[in-house]
């Protein structure tokens, strides 16, 4: 009995089974793989840079140890990621070109300043808050490279948001000056940690799609959803607010409602006008050209390296 490559791949999908780089697999599942995988990639290593700006700037060497190690978490994360998506055929340094070239997105978020030590604390509660709700539905993808790169991420990740909350925490415990700078850090960052989850689901083109092959487990709205649940309840424990006028505590569903999302903005940043992203893409391609001659002497080592073993 003949079964078609398609229907073993359906066939895994449905009894949960993870796919893997040598399965047969449909053209479009590995293409929509590596937009996502890479793009999340990408996100992690821009997701340095304005976290970056304030590691010789942290108010003690304590709180500099600690940022110092978050940020070379992201670095890590960027490369189990970038493996992962080498698995599907594609080249880190086609990669690299997509992102340099303005081809592959990198997350919305990144895209904005970091303007004082209390917005370390709001990426970290709310950033990273918003990266774990969509990352940890994601360690049970049914790509297996993907999944099991998550798993690892989530339990960092999950760090990450503790040290903000804790930052937010010890601010709001301080002077009516650490309180105000900790309120604004949390005021600018709110809104777009709301749209690091996506368009609304009537306007995502590939969300059903991706549901339906098990990378996707929630979509953007019911991710962005649980988000604000967990926020507004947190915020209060914190003693700051949350700059949405319209959030309210819905007893019939069960859920918070909160106000709209000014979608205008986040095209604008997806398109390349954000605060930043000009700065960002021009650091990323600067840390490229200045890191030629080490890529230029590795190749020479190798090759050198190569002759020997043949002789
Ligand atoms: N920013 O149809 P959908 C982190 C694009 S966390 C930019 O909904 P999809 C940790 C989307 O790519 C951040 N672009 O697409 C950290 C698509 O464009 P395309 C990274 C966005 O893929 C914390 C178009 O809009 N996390 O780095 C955004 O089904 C602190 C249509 O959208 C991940 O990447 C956005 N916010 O759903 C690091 C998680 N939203 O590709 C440092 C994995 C949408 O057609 C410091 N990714 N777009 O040109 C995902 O879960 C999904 O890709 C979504 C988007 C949910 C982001």
């Amino acid at each position: 009995e003949i079964t078609c490559p398609d229907q073993v791949f359906l066939d895994k999908l449905d009894r949960e089974l993870k796919i893997e780089p040598k399965d047969w697999m449909p053209e479009p599942y590995r293409q929509t793989l590596i937009r996502q995988i890479s793009q999340h990639a990408h996100s992690e290593i821009v997701g340095m840079l304005p976290e970056g700006n304030w590691i010789t700037r942290a108010p003690s060497l304590k709180r500099k140890a600690i940022l110092l190690a978050k940020v070379q978490d992201e670095a890590g994360h960027g490369l189990y990621l970038y493996a992962a998506a080498e698995t599907l055929g594609i080249s880190r340094e086609k990669m690299y070109q997509q992102l340099h070239n303005g081809k592959a997105k990198y997350s919305s978020i990144f895209n904005y300043p970091t303007l004082s030590w209390a917005d370390i604390g709001a990426i970290g509660w709310l950033v990273d808050g918003a990266a774990i709700m969509n990352q940890v539905p994601l360690c049970r993808n049914s790509y297996g490279p993907y999944a099991r790169a998550m798993v690892r991420i989530c339990k960092e990740e999950s760090f990450h948001q503790r040290q903000g909350f804790e930052i937010l925490l010890t601010l709001s415990r301080g002077t009516p000056q650490q309180r105000a700078m900790a309120q604004d850090a949390v005021n600018r960052w709110w809104w777009p940690s709301m749209m690091m989850f996506g368009p609304p689901d009537a306007s995502s083109p590939h969300t059903q799609q991706s549901m339906r092959w098990k990378i996707k487990r929630f979509t953007n709205d019911e991710l962005r959803q649980k988000f604000v649940d967990i926020c507004a309840e947190q915020a209060t424990i914190l003693g700051f607010s949350l700059p949405d006028p319209l959030l309210k505590w819905n007893a019939t569903t069960g859920h918070f409602d909160f106000g709209p999302i000014n979608w205008d903005e986040f095209n604008q940043v997806i398109n390349g006008n954000g605060p930043c992203n000009k700065e960002r893409l021009d650091a990323r391609r600067k840390a490229w050209d200045d890191g030629e001659w080490v890529r230029e002497a590795a190749e020479a080592h190798a090759a050198k390296q190569k002759t020997k073993a043949a002789a």
